[in-house]
């Protein structure tokens, strides 16, 4: 498709993460460039981020501060007006240095005399729950830069919370308002936060627009909304284009459309947005830049929301997909890759690796090739339509992207990438020896056979997660997972043995879990980490979906659901009730304190009882049962 008129800018929207681009606009740009189209991206979220992180930012934030009297202002606010002339004069320098282009000023953010100290800092003197010691023993196995980088983050972290209570409550660095758009039933609440005066954050983010609109001269604006921590910015954004020029075409896209907005009939999301597509959005875009270049109808646009006489029309003229094979190279051009912010806010290995780094964010293959998980949103395509690509072709993506970045970290994307394909991959990578490093999401399959993970390390796999979930063989069978808790024992110390790090993700509150269940699971992550089968684990407390089979066939799992408000916006998150009636809130509390000290080592050979602060039994699990697991083959 030629299409010299049109001109494409896809943006990022305030909050996603700040260590890397989340790869939508990468990959829209990229496709949309295969296909001849003019198309350009800016990431938003960073540059909001660093126009409120400099020195004119905290002038700012110090003015509106000093408009409030002294006896209104929080402990925080008032220390960081005390402050201000440190915080003025430390936040380029810092900033420089989370962006890794001031290695040495490590030292002196080390000797503690460097960056003023706030509230935040009082964790790293502070006792852990229950035996871990302050946590700042911990650095003892950190490096200077990584030192460093954490409390750089704390002092980050100290400016977010005066930000919050000084300037706009519902500012977080990887979410924006969140509440606003999670599950809102209406679009009301958001409605009225638009209609409100912008806030300091509000006027950065309208300038920030203007500027890429000046910049790129877009006759269509693409917005990506990956989770619901970004769609009051992706509104704010969109105010602002059309104030300035009502003409330029407006798209809503993006993971949080694709799960939450699905049913939606609210005609006032299109004053902001002149179309909303659902999915997968190499198809119905083509469909809807044809159509805007007036050479498709609207019957004829594919999986597209628009508003038709103050009635909101969903049309899905079928068409199909992009095959995965062709939907092209993502491109990191136009995207400030040297500006990227290394946080190190949690020790926890994983979470770490998410927060840390610049990594290239590619998927192996489309959906999930095994979608049974009755938790998961396995009725959504992004998980049901499972398309993969060739080893080949994932090689030559690679290869392409690293020319581009001249960086070679990767993080696979997928909800669990397929053994067979990662296998292919490994073989291709060691082939062409590219000497990349990757990680990512896995389920515990039996294939990963400790010779295969030795080939994924050899590759350049350093770290996978997976889940292990509740662990018990009752419950991952009732939920599908198609795993047993002895064989995630051998895979994981398989995985640890090539010397990759494992990340389990952990959940409790399922359906029908009682607290014996809790308690043995519990008992069985102890041993995984006291046989150095994982490193590194999060417990989720589990929450139904109205696309997850928990959410569809509620009767399957004993459980009943909560009826739902009518629904003209987003749609999600559905309460359900459990007749167990386990006070999972209150074990939560004692799972969290036992995996914290579990990744420090610590406590790994006592009774896992000692973590709860309420009466449980005693695990039904014996104290041997990882060790006999491995031993079998
Ligand atoms: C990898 C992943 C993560 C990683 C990395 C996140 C990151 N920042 O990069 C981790 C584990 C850290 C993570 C965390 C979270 N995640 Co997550 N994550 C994913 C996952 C599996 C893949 C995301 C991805 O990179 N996809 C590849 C890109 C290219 O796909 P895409 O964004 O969907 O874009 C395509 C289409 O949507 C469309 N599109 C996108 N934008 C636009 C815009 C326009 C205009 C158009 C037309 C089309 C379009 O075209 C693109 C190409 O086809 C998705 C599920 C999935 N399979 O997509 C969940 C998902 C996005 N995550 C989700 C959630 C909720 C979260 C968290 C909020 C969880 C939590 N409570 O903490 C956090 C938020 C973290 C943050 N602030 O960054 C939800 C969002 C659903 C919702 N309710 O809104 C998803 C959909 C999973 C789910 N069903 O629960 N996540």
């Amino acid at each position: 498709m030629t299409a010299p008129d049109l001109r494409v800018l896809s943006l990022i929207p305030p909050m996603t993460q700040l260590n890397t681009p989340y790869p939508s606009t990468a990959y829209l740009t990229g496709f949309l460039r295969g296909r001849g189209v003019h198309a350009v991206q800016d990431d938003l979220a960073l540059a909001l981020a660093l126009r409120l992180l400099s020195p004119a930012g905290l002038a700012d934030l110090k003015r509106q501060i000093d408009a409030v009297p002294q006896g209104e202002r929080t402990v925080r606010v008032h220390a960081f007006a005390e402050a201000y002339p440190r915080y003025a004069g430390t936040i380029a320098p810092t900033i420089r240095f989370l962006q890794g282009q001031d290695p040495t000023l490590a030292h002196r953010i080390v000797g503690r005399a460097f960056l003023p100290e706030g509230p935040r800092f009082a964790t790293l003197e502070a006792y852990d729950d229950d035996g871990a010691g302050p946590l700042a023993w911990a650095f003892g196995a950190l490096g200077v830069q990584d030192h460093a980088r954490h409390l750089a983050t704390l002092y980050l972290n100290d400016l977010a919370d005066v930000v919050r209570e000084a300037v706009d409550s519902r500012f977080e660095f990887v979410r924006y308002a969140e509440s606003l758009a999670q599950s809102q039933p209406t679009f009301d609440p958001l409605a009225a936060a638009l209609a409100a005066p912008p806030t300091l954050l509000d006027a950065y983010l309208q300038q920030l627009t203007l500027d890429s609109l000046a910049r790129h001269r877009p006759t269509v604006v693409l917005i990506s909304v990956p989770f619901p921590g970004a769609v009051y910015a992706a509104f704010r954004m969109a105010q602002t284009i059309k104030a300035h020029d009502a003409a330029i075409t407006t798209v809503l896209g993006g993971g949080y459309v694709n799960t939450e907005l699905r049913e939606l009939t609210e005609p006032r999301v299109f004053d902001y947005f002149d179309f909303l597509t659902l999915d997968a959005g190499e198809r119905p875009l083509l469909a809807l830049l044809e159509h805007l270049q007036g050479r498709r109808s609207t019957q004829r646009l594919v999986r597209s929301f628009h508003r038709v006489d103050g009635a909101v029309k969903y049309t899905n003229f079928v068409e199909p997909d992009i095959a995965f094979d062709d939907v092209g190279t993502p491109t990191w051009d136009g995207l400030p890759l040297q500006q990227y912010l290394s946080l190190l806010d949690m020790l926890n290995p994983m979470h770490r690796l998410w927060s840390d780094g610049r990594w290239n964010k590619l998927t192996v293959a489309h959906g999930c090739y095994w979608k049974k998980c009755s938790f998961c949103d396995v009725s959504l395509d992004y998980i049901a339509r499972y398309d993969a690509a060739t080893a080949e072709t994932l090689c030559d993506r690679i290869e392409a992207i690293v020319a581009e970045t001249g960086q070679t970290g990767f993080h696979f994307v997928d909800e669990a990438a397929p053994p067979k394909s990662l296998k292919a991959l490994a073989a291709e990578l060691q082939r062409r020896q590219l000497g990349i490093s990757w990680w990512g999401n896995i389920r515990f399959e039996k294939s990963f056979t400790p010779d295969l993970c030795q080939q994924l390390a050899d590759s350049g796999c350093i770290a996978i997660s997976g889940g292990l979930e509740v662990a018990s063989d009752r419950l991952l069978t009732l939920m599908k997972k198609g795993v047993s808790v002895d064989q995630v024992a051998r895979v994981t110390k398989g995985f640890s043995e090539a010397g990759i790090l494992v990340h389990a993700y952990l959940m409790y509150g399922f359906p029908t879990q009682t607290v014996q269940d809790t308690v043995d699971a519990l008992e069985y992550v102890r041993q995984l980490f006291a046989e150095g089968c994982i490193q590194s684990g999060f417990w989720h407390r589990f929450s139904t979906t109205v696309h997850s089979p928990v959410g569809q066939t509620p009767q399957d799992y004993g459980v009943q659901l909560l009826p739902l408000p009518p629904v003209s916006f987003a749609k999600n998150d559905i309460g359900f009730i459990d007749p167990t009636g386990t006070d999972h809130d209150a074990l939560g509390r004692g799972l969290k304190k036992a995996l914290y000290n579990y990744m420090h080592g610590i406590a790994l050979e006592q009774d896992v009882r000692r973590w709860f602060d309420i009466r449980v039994p005693k695990p039904k699990v014996a104290r041997d049962r990882i060790a006999r697991a491995l031993q079998q083959t």
